[in-house]
């Protein structure tokens, strides 16, 4: 009977350890991004176009925090740039005005939020006007982790994707208003990740038969709705905005409009491919379909570290 009890103590003790060790500690995490005005390729030819972007690249650098964490954000418009620029993090509560609101060449701001949502959160410049900005690649994604590392099956793999427009001309605002868009892009290119349309694409995204592969979707528009599709698979999860509670089931697609973001989980029982599409097909067809191959010797480094936003 006393050795039950002592068991018991023991077990209970085990227990509350390990549920200790699933929640982190909530940490200050300081981010820093500049506003630059670049050219950059938008296809595997190298074509080039005048972009505006955090940090010099169409997404911007991947942020990931954990839920509850403190992020200490600093923008510097560089003084190079011609244009203002701003920060909205839909990961944050704050005020609209003096947080997100633009700073000229020269200048810098700061801002402070908790994360206290677990997900997948859209990030994007809001200056006016805010659909030039965004459809000129100001825009990218923050992760926040759960702080229980349980809430969601463990992925093998992880992939981020953001879907845009492409506008021929970045100059022609009116053209943007009239949703006059030549491609949908992921990750800032035409067919970047499908050497199948595009013989010159030389990356896509590998993981091997059985992993759970887990992609972080985000839709930048600026003007268009995404139906999220896998061609040749099925969503075994789908979580709007990322949060665990928001969990679906075997899902073919799931519309994600612009400014919005999901977490899509795939599992391949087979060998081969998956496309990935918006099912909108105009959209698809003109560049948004991102080869996932599967394959027992895929590559380790894919989808993992640096390879999770594959450049
Ligand atoms: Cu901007």
């Amino acid at each position: 009977m006393k050795q039950n009890r002592m068991l018991g103590i023991a077990l209970a003790g085990l227990m509350a350890m390990s549920m200790l060790s699933f929640q982190a500690e909530a940490k200050t995490v300081k981010i820093t991004l500049h506003a630059q005005e670049v050219d950059l390729p938008i296809d595997n030819k190298g074509t080039m176009y005048r972009s505006w972007t955090f940090d010099g690249k169409v997404p911007g650098p991947l942020v990931r925090v954990t839920e509850g964490d403190t992020v200490e954000f600093t923008l510097i418009n560089d003084k190079a740039n011609k244009n203002s620029h701003s920060m909205d993090f839909h990961a944050a509560s704050l005020d609209v005005v003096t947080d997100f609101g633009s700073i000229k060449p020269g200048e810098d701001k700061k801002f402070t939020f908790t994360a206290n949502y677990p997900g997948v959160f859209f990030y994007h410049c809001g200056s006016d006007p805010m659909i030039q900005h965004i459809a000129r690649g100001m825009f990218g994604t923050i992760i926040v982790d759960p702080k229980d590392a349980s809430a969601m099956p463990k992925a093998d793999r992880e992939y981020v994707l953001i879907q845009s427009e492409l506008y021929p001309n970045p100059d022609a605002k009116e053209e943007m208003m009239q949703n006059k868009w030549s491609n949908v892009m992921f990750n800032g290119g035409i067919f970047k990740y499908d050497p199948v349309h595009d013989p010159a694409a030389t990356r896509w995204l590998q993981a091997k038969p059985g992993e759970r592969v887990r992609i972080y979707f985000v839709n930048a528009g600026p003007n268009e709705f995404s139906s999220f599709h896998p061609i040749a698979g099925i969503w075994d999860k789908v979580y709007a905005s990322g949060n665990p509670k928001n969990v679906q089931h075997g899902l073919q697609s799931f519309t994600v409009g612009p400014g919005d973001a999901a977490t899509f989980d795939l599992v391949s029982p087979v060998e081969g491919a998956n496309a990935i599409v918006t099912h909108s097909l105009k959209g698809a067809l003109t560049g948004a379909i991102a080869v996932l191959m599967y394959s027992n010797d895929a590559d380790p480094k894919m989808g993992r570290g640096e390879q999770i936003l594959v450049r």
